[in-house]
């Protein structure tokens, strides 16, 4: 079995902590069990110095013995082959998985990561609210109707689903119950807890290695 490793950065201001996407991986390989290992870029000089690896300068990619692929979401695809617990192996539950993976990317992220960076910028009316507003209530008709979205149990499509959710700003921008209910139970899931606990820690580790500012 070939090893699998997760990049991130060496380390990252307070504000992304908990929610740089090498989460998604970790969180995944933790709900397959899937043994894995971190390394790390330098988060300075990303935007050239790991440009092989990662065409935008960004982070995760993962390597797999002698594959490299970048892209979260595609890093996710690859461990949900490795496992039935990310992805059933019967047709209809692993197209459901694949649409609501492209779906939370896509459908979702397309639309809530536009309108969080203009927010946080300081545009709090900006024009992707209305757009934002109308997919968030579609997928709570979804989540209103089911538990899960896909082949009627946890799948790597709630992960990244729940991931693309539980943005607090997103959260908070309207009453969505069965949305909110939804990422309470998908975050409440062991594994994204450590996941979430290990990046923390990997950072926190990191501001005691890195020169202090000024
Ligand atoms: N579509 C990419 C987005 C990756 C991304 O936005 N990564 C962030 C960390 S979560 C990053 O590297 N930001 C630094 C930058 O863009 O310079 C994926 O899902 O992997």
């Amino acid at each position: 079995m070939s090893e699998l490793i997760i990049w991130t950065y060496d380390w990252v201001p307070e504000g992304p902590r908990g929610f740089v996407r090498d989460l998604r991986l970790r969180w995944a390989c933790e709900e397959a069990g899937l043994a894995y290992s971190v390394r790390t870029v330098p988060f300075d000089g990303r935007a050239t110095n790991h440009l092989e690896q990662q065409p935008f300068g960004q982070v995760p990619f993962l390597t797999d013995g002698e594959l490299e692929i970048f892209e979260s979401g595609a890093g996710l695809l690859h461990l949900a082959r490795k496992s039935e617990r990310l992805m059933p192996r019967d047709p209809a539950g692993e197209v459901e998985t694949v649409q609501w993976l492209f779906a939370a990317l896509n459908s979702i992220e397309i639309v809530t990561l536009p309108w969080w960076f203009l927010n946080i910028s300081g545009v709090g009316q900006n024009g992707m609210a209305g757009w934002m507003t109308s997919r968030l209530d579609q997928l709570e008709k979804v989540l209103s109707e089911r538990e899960w979205l896909a082949a009627q149990r946890f799948t790597s499509a709630d992960l990244l689903m729940a991931d693309v959710l539980r943005i607090p700003r997103v959260r908070s921008s309207g009453n969505r119950p069965a949305s909110e209910a939804y990422v309470t139970r998908v975050t409440d899931r062991p594994a994204f807890r450590k996941a979430r606990a290990d990046q923390l820690a990997h950072f926190a580790a990191a501001d005691k290695k890195r020169p202090a500012a000024g």
